[in-house]
């Protein structure tokens, strides 16, 4: 019974796996760890990574933490906000508890059905004396329409923070998606394209926003003996640190590898009825983070959930990337009917995102599409 476990779990095909960089090369990135003993706090290979960060994504401010979460929070910090902010339900727990857990109140924008970004032609109506941020996601590295977004909140005088956790190096017509917004966040969760096992980081414009954000995920400290606020502890460590620097060597050969295998998707996807893939945003240069599928009933006889088991049958782990809406958890107390958010709802009860990492051989894609398609015709 053991040994069946360990074999379907060897021979499982997961919804991502971690790019790692050759051992040996970490082990060198490591060794002067042992020689200096500066493990966190703002070491040498924190410090060379985030100057390394700005140079690949073309921003002035890369402020480094433990991880994407902490990140948001200490934007929301930094800038001190008070009141609502308009944000989508269709992401990762994540972005909605940040807010939360800042004090702040989220009101929901539904999304559209093309890229699954927030709906911009929703978006002003939602804007009352109390919003003070719009926090929209580019969700599976599909970009926000920012023209739209920032048009908004220059005309009420509200920030925008982007969650970016999906986009790291995406960019839209030579700008970076990190560059975008007030500032922006960024997930290097060990599932991520570009990861330092556990990591995230806050993207700002100008010296005094991070130096601020420094301030947030060090308890606040502005000196050894002194206390500016009551900040918290989101420092990334200098192993970490040192895995971002590998990672970070080798990460157009693995963007370039997830493309092989996301064209193969969309390749055999494409045109099946009943399957609808993301648009392909014009200008971007995607990072190929997630593949996602809709999977409409009405039009090929299943739902997604069956197409789900059919792969699960095979051993094939898809997961459901983002279900439930967020809006949705018990805490809220049914305060966000699903109904005001019908894109989110249908989008959320409808998608799949496949097996997608650096490494995955368009042979398993192959093999995935062929259980999709014999399924649905
Ligand atoms: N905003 C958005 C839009 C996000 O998607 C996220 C994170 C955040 C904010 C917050 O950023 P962080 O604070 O996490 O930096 C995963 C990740 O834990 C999470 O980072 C990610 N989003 C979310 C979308 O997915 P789970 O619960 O699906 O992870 P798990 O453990 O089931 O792993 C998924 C697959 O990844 C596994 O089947 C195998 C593979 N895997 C997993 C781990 C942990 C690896 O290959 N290596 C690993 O070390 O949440």
């Amino acid at each position: 019974m053991i040994e069946k476990t360990v074999d379907y779990l060897d021979e499982r095909i997961l919804v991502t796996r971690s790019s790692m960089p050759p051992f040996e090369e970490y082990m060198e990135e490591i060794r002067p760890l042992w020689e200096t003993r500066w493990l966190t706090n703002s070491g040498a290979k924190h410090r060379e990574l985030e100057a390394a960060l700005c140079a690949y994504l073309g921003v002035s401010h890369t402020a480094l933490c433990v991880n994407g979460h902490q990140a948001l929070e200490c934007i929301l910090e930094t800038f001190d906000l008070k009141g609502e902010v308009i944000t989508t339900p269709f992401t990762f727990v994540s972005t909605t508890n940040a807010i939360v857990r800042k004090g702040l109140t989220p009101v929901f924008c539904d999304i559209n059905e093309r890229d699954f970004t927030i709906d911009v032609d929703k978006l002003e109506a939602l804007v009352t004396e109390k919003t003070c941020a719009i926090m929209p996601v580019h969700v599976y590295g599909n970009l926000c329409d920012d023209a739209a977004i920032r048009r908004i909140a220059d005309k009420y005088g509200l920030k925008v923070i982007y969650d970016a956790a999906h986009a790291f190096g995406v960019k839209k017509n030579g700008v970076g998606a990190a560059s975008l917004g007030d500032a922006s966040m960024l997930s290097f969760h060990a599932t991520k394209v570009f990861h330092t096992v556990e990591g995230g980081a806050a993207v700002f414009h100008t010296q005094e926003d991070y130096e601020t954000c420094n301030r947030c995920k060090s308890f606040g400290m502005i000196g050894p003996e002194e206390l500016a606020f009551a900040g918290g502890n989101a420092k990334m460590n200098e192993f970490c640190a040192a895995m971002g620097l590998c990672n970070l060597r080798h990460i157009d050969e693995s963007i370039a590898s997830r493309r092989a295998a996301a064209m193969r998707y969309r390749e055999r996807l494409e045109g099946v009825v009943g399957i609808q893939l993301s648009v392909e945003q014009e200008g971007v240069e995607s990072n190929y983070a997630y593949f996602p599928i809709v999977v409409h009933p009405e039009q090929c006889g299943h739902t997604r959930d069956e197409v789900l088991q059919a792969l699960d049958a095979q051993n094939i782990g898809a997961r459901r990337y983002f279900f439930p809406l967020t809006s949705s958890v018990e805490s809220f107390g049914g305060a966000y009917p699903a109904e005001n958010t019908p894109i989110a709802d249908k989008i959320s009860q409808r998608v799949l995102c496949l097996p997608l990492y650096e490494g995955l051989s368009v042979e398993t894609a192959d093999r995935i599409c062929d259980i999709i398609i014999s399924l649905v015709r």
